[in-house]
Order: C-alpha cells, then sequence, then structure tokens
C-alpha cells in the first residue's frame, strides 16, 4: 500500500487503533457482548475487512462462534449497537436490514442473497476539513421503520474507515450483524434490495477516496438509497 507523504503527516497514529460492535442496545439497555450479535472474526484483534469482495463483508462472523440469541424489538423503536473502542476512524455510518425468509430462523440464516436494504446512511459534514456525525462515538443508533413488516431480522452495522482509502482496499469496513424480531410492524416493501458480497465494489467513489487531500466537496454513500418506511 503506498501513502502519499502529505496523507501521512496529515494522518499520523491511525493505522493501529480499531473497534467492534459487540453489543446491542435495545430499549435503551446494552445487552452482553455477543448476546445478540454474531460474534465477529475480529473479536479479539479489532481488525477491518478490507475485501469489498469477500463473504466477510456481510457479517464478518468468526467461523465456529456460539449461536447468538434474537433480541425482540418494536418496530418504529431505535436500536443500536456499543461501538467498543470508539469509531476512531472517520468516515460513514450505514444500518443496514435483511428479512429471515419463511421456514428460517435469525439465529442460523446466512444472509445470502439479494436481501439487504439501507434504513440508514450518515455522510460528513463539509466545510473545512470533512467531520463525521460518528466521529468518537461509543454507540450508534438507528430506527427501525415503523412500516417494516413484523418477523425476524439481521441487522448489520457498518462502518468504513476513510483514513487510507485512496487505494484499492485501503477503506475499512467494521461490521457486526444482530438478530432482532420485530414487532407490531407494518405493511411496508423495503428497497432497493442488495447482496453482501456483491453491493460495493472497491473503486466505489464512497470507498476508494482520498478524503484528506483535495479536500471533497461531495460524498457518495456507498451501496443502495435509504429505505424510508
Ligand atoms: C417473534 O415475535 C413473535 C410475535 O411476538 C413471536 O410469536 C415469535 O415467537 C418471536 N420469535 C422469536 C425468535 O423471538
Ligand atoms: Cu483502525
Amino acid at each position: 500500500m503506498k501513502f502519499s507523504t502529505t496523507l501521512l503527516l496529515l494522518a499520523p497514529a491511525i493505522a493501529s487503533a480499531h473497534y467492534t460492535f459487540p453489543s446491542l442496545i435495545v430499549n435503551g439497555q446494552t445487552t452482553a457482548e455477543w448476546q445478540y450479535v454474531r460474534q465477529t472474526e475480529n473479536y479479539q484483534h479489532n481488525g477491518p475487512v478490507t475485501d469489498v469482495n469477500s463473504n466477510a463483508i456481510r457479517c464478518y462472523e468468526r467461523p465456529g462462534r456460539a449461536q447468538a440469541q434474537t433480541a425482540t424489538v418494536a418496530a418504529g423503536s431505535k436500536v443500536g449497537f456499543v461501538a467498543k473502542g470508539s469509531i476512531y476512524h472517520p468516515g460513514p455510518l450505514q444500518f443496514y436490514m435483511a428479512k429471515v425468509p419463511a421456514g428460517q430462523s435469525a439465529a442460523t440464516w446466512d444472509g445470502s442473497g439479494q436481501v439487504w436494504f439501507k434504513i440508514l446512511g450518515q455522510g460528513p459534514n463539509f466545510g473545512g476539513s470533512l467531520t463525521w456525525p460518528s466521529d468518537g462515538a461509543t454507540r450508534v443508533e438507528a430506527t427501525i421503520p415503523a412500516s417494516l413488516p413484523s418477523g425476524e431480522y439481521l441487522f448489520r452495522v457498518e462502518h468504513i474507515g476513510l483514513h487510507s482509502a485512496s487505494g484499492v482496499n485501503g477503506a475499512q469496513f467494521y461490521i457486526s450483524c444482530g438478530q432482532i424480531n420485530v414487532t407490531g410492524g407494518g405493511n411496508g416493501s423495503p428497497g432497493p434490495l442488495v447482496s453482501f458480497p456483491g453491493a460495493y465494489r472497491p473503486t466505489d467513489p464512497g470507498i476508494m477516496i482520498n478524503i484528506y487531500y483535495p479536500v471533497p466537496t461531495s460524498y457518495q454513500l456507498p451501496g443502495p438509497a435509504v429505505w424510508r418506511g
């Protein structure tokens, strides 16, 4: 990986600080680590996914992990994740969901296929150098759309560290999938639907980008438009 001298000077000491999303926050309560969240491969080293074409880009699950439980949440309520280590790197925060197919369960379904829709996408604030709403956050949350049909879902958080993203596979993806059972939902039709891997390309303008020089004046979130319910 090549870095420009300018980039290194502007962004010192950024390589080692990583983070995970181990706990779901339901009804304002922080739950135990990996209780409702599928344990990720990086649960000890905290390192990111960098290959958007790998299966790890979906839920970053650790092979052989213990099965997680499924949390009950009301449609229209907020569900969040603890960011352990805090969101140290600059970049966008996104939440996706996927409905568990009939006959399967959130506990065991693998989340494959064109099944994922986005419920939140947070880009930067412009003016001077870019700042991001999730900078330094220790918890992040999204509202489950009130019109979302009831049922079991995977609930995926994604933060993309863009501090060294000017080359292919330089962006750092921090990901977790929670297991939730939505109650009191509506008759909405979530979309557009995408697959993981598949939703992103390494060269997407929101993934391969130098955020330091020249400072961008616009930013395109990777993936589909947000479904607003
Ligand atoms: C999900 O909620 C429904 C409605 O309350 C319930 O019948 C079902 O057993 C729940 N499933 C899980 C896995 O919690
Ligand atoms: Cu890091």
